[in-house]
């Protein structure tokens, strides 16, 4: 599905509008200082396009007026607003034909990062939808009616799905079909921390989910196969990484920690697995926030960088 699969966009977005804690903007230059960028172009071989430094998203927040809550949802202006751009900044990436890599950043970046690519390979590859991939603790399937918090990070894959309906131009109504994905080509890995709405959207769709239980019963082997199973051979596939679908115990700093996830071991063989299918056209690596028990920012950063390199097929043989 890639015409330059060693080639990478890399989008670096040290934005954290999306939740309520401030230092998820930084992870970006932390994993870049942690040697990641280095790692892909000298041991994996990959050409890096795009921000090879941080470019500051937050320049597109809007200047000079409010942004009050609105349907609930806080910061919706600035979410819409940064979204939007970094929504073209990939869709021209993908248009490449270019692997897109997306370094977080809290999670609201996804309706960026999805809705660019659904609509370049729609446009390149005659109508394909894509499959996503939703690797976390959480469903992030909120709509602004459901969530009890109001933070957006909460929220993407409602709007991404079109569950989450907008009447205002400037809070999404910028998301077009041409940018949305179905609920069919969605599946969840990790889930543990569900709330009672998400739980019924997830019922109600039939939405395929693989929660902590299922990768207890089954093994994360058989897990990945029913996954990939589902989407099937033909569809280019996304993956949106929230670090805190790791346990505590190797991603401690990340704004909402849960634990009884996944081990590290588990996160590596899920991008593995999916850089396997030869299917995957994008990753994100959203909610390393290095400011959240400093103690273990490295060991978070470093758990991160794996991940990144498992997706892009670093291999231990
Ligand atoms: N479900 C909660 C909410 O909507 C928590 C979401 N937090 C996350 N998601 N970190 O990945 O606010
Ligand atoms: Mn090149
Ligand atoms: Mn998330
Ligand atoms: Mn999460």
């Amino acid at each position: 599905f890639l015409t330059h699969p060693s080639e990478l966009g890399v989008v670096a977005v040290d934005f954290s509008g999306g939740q309520c804690k401030p230092g998820v903007d930084a992870a970006p230059n932390a994993l870049i200082s942690a040697g990641l960028l280095e790692q892909l172009r000298h041991d994996l071989g990959y050409d890096l396009h795009g921000d090879s430094d941080v470019h500051s998203y937050n320049d597109y927040i809007p200047k000079g007026v409010p942004d009050p809550d609105y349907r609930g949802m806080k910061n919706p202006l600035s979410v819409s607003a940064v979204t939007e751009t970094l929504s073209s900044r990939v869709y021209a990436q993908a248009k490449e034909g270019r692997f897109v890599l997306t370094l977080g950043g809290d999670h609201s970046i996804a309706i960026g990062t999805i809705s660019g690519m659904a609509k370049a390979i729609r446009e390149r590859l005659a109508g394909k939808d894509i499959a996503v991939i939703w690797v976390d603790a959480h469903a992030d399937i909120n709509t602004p009616e459901t969530s009890d918090s109001g933070n957006i990070h909460g929220m993407p894959v409602a709007f991404l799905t079109g569950l989450a309906k907008t009447d205002r131009k400037d809070i999404f109504g910028w998301l077009h079909t041409d940018q949305l994905i179905s609920v069919n080509k969605l599946v969840y890995i990790g889930l543990r921390d569900v709330d009672r709405g998400e739980k019924q959207i997830l019922r109600e769709n039939g939405i395929r989910a693989f929660s902590m239980h299922d990768i207890d019963r089954h093994g994360i082997g058989r897990v990945m196969e029913m996954a990939l199973a589902h989407i099937g051979s033909d569809t280019p596939i996304h993956l949106s990484f929230d670090v805190d679908a790791l346990d505590p115990q190797w991603a401690p700093s990340t704004g909402t920690p849960v634990r009884g996830g996944l081990t590290l071991r588990e996160g590596d063989y899920i991008a593995e697995c999916v850089h396997e299918t030869g299917q995957l056209i994008a990753m994100d690596l959203v909610e390393v926030n290095p400011s959240l028990e400093e103690k273990g920012a490295s060991e978070t950063i470093r758990a991160g960088c794996s991940l990144v390199r498992c997706a892009l097929g670093d291999t231990l043989l």
